[in-house]
């Protein structure tokens, strides 16, 4: 067992100044790995003691004792895997034994590690008994499966420089800093609170009532490194973080970053967020209800039960060395104009409460969201960032044979959506692409795909910065297309056109006469002819040229981006 006090320092990895500056010089020359994001995470709170008592990445003896029943190999409780996984190319060329250098992913080292162990895990294994379920639905599994490297390398860790963050740096502490700090203030009983979602008032209600209950000091201990995809954006919580903290009595609450890639994996997870919490000086820990959940399984069913999470912690709490403080379920009751745990609400009085989905949507059709169940300052920041449909970026893509109108349509569309006004349009018609951004490339399977996927990275560049992106290439290839789209619909919306027009008819028209020359076999690889189109399956809108006109086809496009919310009736 590992009992820290909070008021002593935990140990830490790194070596000292003049030693990481040696270290740092002669590290250049080992094989190195460049670290993902994730594992950059992982290292800061390995080298930070924020994962204290682990000493490096785990071990394979480690490694199968955390899978299976929870604990390292002397026995002591951890809940997650920590592991490096690495591709099979670099773990190859490696010895047992041989030292490492870890690097960010613009090169700087941070650290080196020796390597112990290599070993090619049974993710399968590792996903039912970490995560619940081998279920590609589940972040961590996703993950699991189709990110992370085959082989696993374990080894202690030396740490020679924190990874540099440049945003919120005020707002960062490691678990010594904030230790030295609860000391500095005298703090002795602390709650933490784990967040990855905007505060609003039914949380601040809430955890300020989990402080008093314990008789505490509250630190509002957000992640700010990697959590669910699709949650708000880390820069646009902490606004509204710093918004909500001035609503808490003076000196009875603080917050901190925590640069966390969390997992999602519910019970596992919260004793793991416990752990670190100790680490970090806390006493006290808030588990709510479906603690650090993934949403659905590929059935459509939770993945935990609600309770699971508090009844592991409650199981481990002891060994985790915090306490849990149970979360109220808070709802507004209108009568009262006051927030109350669900289970006092006053017989008869009227419960209001607003989901996360309603929430969305409302951000999402700039409705309203009222102040009984948010602040202000926070609504504010949150339409800033998830502006109205209406005001968000998207991306319109044609896709037809040569000749099929896709540029015609598409010049139509963008004239149209000019008029209109609000938004900047940009036109990537296929054969300005070719001349300007894959001036070098061929016909080719692998060129098409080159060329489409360059046409997607600026499109949803475009549409991440608010503006309209209308691309008309021939893009035969549906996992092509499907590639841009997931590339696209990160930031906004995609909208599939494909412009239906039959080969025939495209030959007959013969506008640049290319389908001439490539019955002629003068034009290799011509689409129709002598290469593929797959025909889309279920584009957001499928146009006929045969028999309506430009204009018509164009106005098709308009009412189908009316009708998703994406201009304004
Ligand atoms: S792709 O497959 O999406 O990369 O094609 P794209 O960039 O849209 O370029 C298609 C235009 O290039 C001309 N062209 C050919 N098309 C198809 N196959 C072959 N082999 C070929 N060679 C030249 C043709 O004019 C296409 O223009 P559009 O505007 O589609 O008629």
């Amino acid at each position: 067992m590992n009992m820290l006090s909070n008021l002593a320092p935990v140990p830490e990895l790194y070596v000292s100044y003049d030693s990481a500056q040696k270290l740092k010089v002669e590290a250049a020359s080992l094989k190195s790995h460049d670290l993902t994001p994730r594992q950059i995470c992982d290292l800061e709170l390995l080298m930070n003691g924020g994962f204290f008592p682990l000493k490096g990445f785990l071990s394979e003896a480690d490694y199968d004792g955390v899978v299976e029943n929870m604990r390292l190999a002397d026995g002591t409780l951890w809940p997650m895997p920590i592991t490096l996984d690495v591709s099979e190319k670099f773990a190859e060329g490696l010895e047992i034994g041989e030292d490492i250098a870890l690097r960010d992913q613009e090169g700087v080292i941070l650290a080196t590690m020796t390597v112990t162990d290599r070993w090619v895990p049974n993710k399968a294994n590792e996903a039912a008994k970490v995560f619940g379920a081998d279920d590609s639905a589940h972040p961590a599994v996703n993950y699991l499966h189709n990110t992370a490297g085959k082989v696993y390398l374990g080894g202690p860790v030396t740490g020679i420089q924190q990874p540099i963050h440049y945003d919120f740096r005020a707002r960062r502490d490691t678990p010594n800093e904030l230790r030295a700090w609860f000391r500095k203030v005298g703090w002795r009983r602390i709650v933490a609170f784990q967040t990855r979602n905007p505060l609003h008032r039914a949380h601040q209600e809430l955890t300020f009532r989990a402080a008093k209950e314990a008789q505490a000091n509250l630190l509002i201990h957000p992640v700010v490194g990697m959590t669910k995809p699709g949650d708000v954006d880390h820069f646009t919580r902490v606004r509204c973080y710093e918004a909500v903290l001035d609503k808490y009595p003076a000196a009875t609450t603080n917050m901190s970053l925590l640069n966390l890639a969390m997992r999602m994996a519910g019970p596992r997870e919260a004793v793991w967020h416990g752990i670190i919490r100790r680490n970090h000086g806390c006493t006290h820990f808030i588990v709510g209800r479906d603690h650090a959940g993934p949403g659905k399984n590929s059935q459509g069913k939770d993945f935990y039960g609600p309770y699971d999470a508090q009844e592991l912690f409650k199981q481990y709490e002891d060994e985790i060395g915090v306490e849990m403080v149970d979360f109220k379920h808070m709802v507004y009751v209108q009568e009262k104009a006051q927030y109350y745990p669900a289970n006092e609400v006053p017989e008869g009085d009227t419960v209001l409460d607003i989901s996360g989905t309603e929430l969305r949507r409302r951000l999402a059709e700039g409705l309203e969201i009222p102040e009984w169940f948010s602040f202000p300052e926070v609504v504010k920041e949150l339409r800033r960032t998830r502006p109205p449909r209406s005001q968000q970026g998207f991306t319109v893509f044609f896709t037809g044979f040569s000749g099929s109108g896709k540029s015609t349509i598409a010049n139509a569309l963008m004239v149209k959506l000019m008029e209109m006004g609000g938004r900047p349009v940009t036109l990537l018609d296929g054969d300005i692409v070719r001349k300007n951004l894959s001036s070098e490339l061929g016909f080719s399977k692998e060129h098409r795909d080159l060329n489409i996927r360059r046409i997607g990275y600026v499109a949803s560049e475009i549409t991440k910065n608010g503006g309209i992106a209308i691309c008309a290439p021939i893009a035969p290839y549906a996992t092509t297309r499907r590639a841009v789209r997931e590339d696209v619909e990160q930031y906004g919306a995609f909208l599939e056109v494909h412009v239906a027009t039959s080969i025939e008819e495209c030959e007959r028209r013969d506008r640049k006469g290319l389908y001439k020359l490539a019955r002629e076999g003068k034009i290799k690889e011509f689409t129709g002819i002598s290469d593929p189109y797959d025909v889309p399956e279920n584009p957001e809108l499928r146009v006929e040229t045969e028999g309506s006109d430009v204009d018509n086809c164009a106005h098709q496009v308009l009412l189908k981006l009316e009708n998703m919310g994406l201009i304004a009736g």
